[in-house]
């Protein structure tokens, strides 16, 4: 039999190391499916509940691994369906190809089934590079292009396929004016700065007394690298979410996370440092940054366009993480005064007593704190950790103490709900030896991560490897967002928006294969991940949490405690129970004399 054009296309995927795609079938794809299943073992498919898992389990892979993560669907609704799990690709900047079928050429135009302007569609998303096929000889560089686009630059790309198309057979571009010749290959250079340019950032940083490092994602990879130049500057540093996993907790010096979800040491550091380095971070939100003309700055990326983006940098270094660290490390003074980074660490010590106190506070039933609280110095050896979008990613990013060789990521700068099973599912295929813990809320799973569950009950008996957990927040509510109505809004808990049914979680996961473990009770969480942890078979953890339990950014303002008191006045729904729960929390903080100082 003659090579199709989807033949041809999974062998050419084959070639630049493609191994596996996430995906769902449909009559637009067919003949890439039919050339998958032809071509025996080589790529492997893996069958999500739905599109937008699939790329969100795609742009987990690349997230895990590093690699191209691939993506397949067929026309219209399925090619619909991949735009959310893209984007959180796209947004986290990282290298994700989407495949998706279309109409036969004929039809095109003609206001046909399934007629979806896919390249339109996926324009912004998959700007970097899209295209819609219309010849054979055409696919070769579509192909290539899509793929080192995608790997060269971080980004999404496209290809869009009519279904005629992949059915034909396929040709090698001919050897005439118009047609164009593309070969396969692409190495990750190394980017590192000029000497120049490191010496002026070294002499920065020199100068500096109470240096602060932020780093990011773009630091995974760079450990030994960041903790060599933060021992040299005696800094004290704080992590973007997405880099969570760049230096182990244990540090006395790291700070946490940063931001809404982060913590007091971080906060603190960055309004008294002098000098800021930033290494791989893309980190939003600038008010949790010195202010403007409080620090000098340094920062090094990869890409341009995120340099000076958030603080205005006096340096800024276009470069790969650790080679550029590893450039600048000899130039760098050794700080004689290590009275900052003490401080530092003293805050530290006591924010993590802090976070005990929290997590052990009684709540009805479970105080949500808890549950990350007693599950961080339990989390087994190169766990990999995923959250959902909610409140369990402020706990997620406070209570939980990575160690060397873990991995931790979620939806960073799309924050989407839904997020978490696909990425732990994942995860798997991606580190099949790693035990994987997922966080998610109740409404995520309500959302799509009860059916990715199905994905877990199908593929799991085949994993070298069982341990995998989600672990569910039940709160029968919209947490993040109730309490964003209140302390942001002023405004009482909306009931119809916020409340959620309750669902048995436990015995949806029993019902369909998997352990289910439900626990209501605060002294049964730790047992609970003690016996999940053991299992060698999918659990989810199903614990009944108290709503009412505040995921406080860890600075509050004059105006959010204010709009907290007038939510309460409201008539919200829950105010004695919010009282109860929360007000100590928040009007103590509101008068500690940091509450003061940030309110402007
Ligand atoms: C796709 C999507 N829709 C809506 C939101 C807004 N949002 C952020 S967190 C959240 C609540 C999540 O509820 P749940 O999963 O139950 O977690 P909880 O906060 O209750 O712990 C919502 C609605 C979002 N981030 N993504
Ligand atoms: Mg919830």
């Amino acid at each position: 039999m003659a090579q199709t054009v989807g033949d041809f296309l999974v062998e050419r995927l084959h070639a630049w190391g493609v191994r596996l795609i996430f995906g769902y079938p449909g009559d637009g794809i067919n003949g890439v499916f039919g050339a998958l299943n032809r071509a025996g073992n080589k790529i492997k498919f893996v069958q999500a509940r739905h599109e937008e898992m699939a790329a969100f389990m795609a742009s987990a892979y690349s997230k895990f691994t590093g690699e191209l993560g691939v993506c397949i669907a067929t026309s219209g609704p399925g090619a619909t369906h991949l735009v959310t799990g893209l984007y959180d690709a796209r947004l986290d900047h990282v290298p994700v190809l989407a495949i998706a079928g279309q109409q036969a050429r004929n039809a095109l135009g003609g206001h046909y089934q399934q007629e979806v302007d896919l390249v339109s569609l996926l324009k912004d998303v998959a700007g970097a590079f899209i295209q819609q096929a219309s010849s054979p000889a055409q696919v070769r560089h579509l192909v290539d292009r899509a793929i080192r686009t995608a790997l060269g630059e971080r980004r999404v790309t496209a290809i869009v396929l009519p279904n005629d198309l992949q059915e034909m057979t396929y040709q090698d571009p001919p050897r005439v004016h118009g047609s164009v010749h593309s070969g396969v290959g692409f190495t990750i250079p190394r980017v590192v700065p000029y000497e120049s340019d490191l010496l002026r950032a070294a002499a920065v940083l020199n100068q500096g007394k109470r240096i602060a490092m932020l780093v990011g994602a773009g630091a995974l990879g760079a450990t030994d690298e960041v903790i060599a130049v933060a021992d040299r500057l005696g800094a004290g540093l704080a992590k973007a979410l997405l880099g969570k996993a760049v230096v182990p907790d244990e540090l006395p010096w790291v700070t946490g996370c940063i931001g809404l979800l982060g913590t007091e040491p971080s906060d603190r550091m960055m309004s008294e440092c002098d000098t800021l380095l930033m290494v791989g971070s893309g980190f939003p939100y600038s008010e949790f940054l010195p202010k403007e003309g409080q620090a000098r700055g340094v920062q090094i990326d990869i890409a341009p366009d995120m340099l000076s983006l958030r603080y205005p940098m006096e340096v800024n270094l276009v470069g790969d993480a650790s080679e550029t660290l590893r450039a600048l490390l000899p130039m760098l003074e050794a700080k004689q005064d290590t009275a900052w980074r003490d401080r530092i660490a003293k805050n530290v010590t006591r924010w993590w007593q802090t976070l005990e106190r929290r997590a052990m506070q009684p709540a009805k039933p479970i105080n949500p704190q808890r549950v990350t609280w007693e599950l961080s110095p339990k989390l087994p050896d190169r766990v990999i950790l995923t959250s959902d979008s909610g409140s369990c990613a402020n706990w997620f990013a406070r209570d939980l103490k990575i160690r060397r060789g873990m991995m931790a990521s979620l939806s960073g700068g799309l924050a989407s709900m839904g997020a978490a099973v696909p990425y732990a599912i994942a995860a798997k295929f991606a580190h099949p030896d790693c035990p994987v813990i997922a966080l998610v809320g109740d409404g995520a799973m309500q959302m799509n991560n009860m059916a990715e569950l199905i994905t877990v009950a199908k593929y799991w008996p085949r994993w070298s490897d069982g341990r995998w957990i989600a672990c569910v927040f039940n709160n029968q509510d919209l947490n993040q967002v109730t309490w964003e109505q209140r302390v942001m809004e002023g405004d009482p808990k909306f009931n119809a928006s916020q409340e959620i049914p309750d669902v048995p979680y436990h015995r949806f996961a029993e019902m369909i294969g998997l352990r289910g473990i439900y626990v209501d009770r605060a002294d049964e969480v730790g047992p609970a991940w003690d016996e999940a942890l053991a299992s060698d078979r999918p659990v989810l953890l199903d614990f009944k949490t108290d709503p009412e339990v505040p995921p406080l950014p860890p600075h509050i303002t004059f105006k959010q405690a204010r709009n907290f008191a007038r939510a309460m006045a409201n008539d919200d729904p829950h105010r004695r129970s919010a009282i109860g729960g929360s007000a100590r929390q928040l009007l103590s903080r509101l008068f500690s004399s940091r509450g003061k100082q940030r309110d402007d």
